[in-house]
């Protein structure tokens, strides 16, 4: 894509809806972490290093990785400093609405507790200064200080359950999102490695979330388990992500039950889950105008933001400007918060439309 169509796709208002927090963080970020952690002797800085800055990586490697970003990140103050960054890189590029998720972790040896862990996250939020933040059902933080309108961020959380959990851990899990509703936590999500656990095991923990009027999405079909994607499909979640390895039986259930998917075309391609772009199921998706939504996954990890995701779309997939801009502005329909934010969205890109010469 040209220069020009680069700068069309950061300005053009969008919706991230699968993002992970520690998956997002930036290289130099987690570099000068690594260097400090070197300096206490705490890791080898030279080798760590060479993880972070390496480029191609399998989906076992992935998660190889995120260990080790683990040990860098999480400590209070860092998972606040990871947070402010990470949601300023999005407002920065434009994103009008981020549903960012994350996983809650224990570490007792630095008295961490899954609702501490979330109280630095939401610290991070509130420390941000950029851009204005509207993170829960009535708390718009604005900066009047200089009489100015400012740009705006809509934000909120999906908690994670990661696959090596048990039930009781999901549950604690749940448990906490549900008492930080007030704070912008919408849904759940059931991520990690995808060849790890039974997904079975955190069954009773979703359908007490779902019970409890919180929504869900799941990974779903990162690797080829058919069994699994069908058990999945008829949960129904409200929307699930990858959907990449999918037979043609649950390919059918998909569409017909209209599930929508968050895309994340960089991740799949650099995780060799989809060998090459031409033949990602974005396109028949696309086609069959199924609901689906364009993520980044990993910014940090694979080098990626969600204006290149647009443009990358556009390139592959031969979009025009406004067909990228109606996959943005569908997005709207498919976030996890209500009505009066999907209203202010809609408005947010009406005016777009002027400003971007559609
Ligand atoms: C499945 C993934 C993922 O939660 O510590 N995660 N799970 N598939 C993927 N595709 C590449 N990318 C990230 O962010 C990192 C965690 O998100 C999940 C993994 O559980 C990873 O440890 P948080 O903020």
């Amino acid at each position: 894509m040209r220069r020009q169509d680069m700068e069309w796709c950061v300005s053009m208002p969008k919706v991230e809806l699968h993002a992970h927090l520690n998956g997002s963080v930036r290289d130099s970020t987690l570099i000068e972490l690594a260097r400090d952690l070197g300096e206490k002797g705490i890791i080898v800085f030279s080798d760590v290093e060479n993880v972070i800055r390496k480029d191609d990586r399998t989906l076992h490697e992935v998660f190889k990785l995120f260990d080790l970003i683990h040990i860098l990140t999480t400590d209070h103050y860092t998972v606040t400093r990871i947070t402010k960054e990470v949601i300023e890189d999005f407002a920065s590029e434009n994103v009008v609405y981020l549903e960012l998720r994350t996983t809650p972790k224990r570490n007792d040896s630095i008295g961490m507790s899954k609702r501490s862990y979330m109280e630095a996250v939401m610290e991070g939020l509130r420390s941000v200064s950029s851009v204005d933040v509207d993170y829960a059902p009535s708390g718009l933080k604005t900066d009047t200080s200089n009489g100015t309108t400012r740009k705006k961020i809509y934000v909120r959380f999906l908690l994670s359950i990661d696959r090596r959990e048990s039930t009781e851990a999901a549950m604690e899990t749940v448990k906490l999102a549900l008492e930080m509703r007030d704070l912008g936590v919408v849904g759940i999500d059931l991520s990690g490695n995808p060849i790890v656990g039974d997904w079975t095991t955190f069954l009773p923990a979703l359908k007490f979330a779902r019970e409890q009027g919180l929504y869900i999405t799941l990974h779903c079909g990162e690797v080829p388990n058919q069994e699994e994607i069908k058990a999945m499909l008829d949960f129904s979640p409200q929307r699930i992500g990858h959907a990449c390895c999918f037979g043609e039986e649950n390919w059918r259930k998909l569409k017909s039950l209209k599930i929508p998917v968050e895309i994340c075309l960089t991740s799949n391609i650099r995780t060799e889950t989809i060998s090459s772009i031409d033949i990602h199921h974005f396109a028949d998706l696309h086609k069959a105008k199924h609901p689906l939504v364009l993520c980044t996954d990993d910014s940090g990890v694979f080098s990626t933001s969600l204006s290149r995701e647009y443009s990358l779309a556009s390139s592959a997939f031969g979009l025009g400007k406004t067909e990228m801009f109606q996959l943005a502005e569908n997005a709207i329909d498919f976030i996890f918060a209500d009505e009066g934010v999907k209203e202010d969205l809609r408005a947010i890109f009406e005016v777009a439309t002027e400003r971007l010469d559609l």
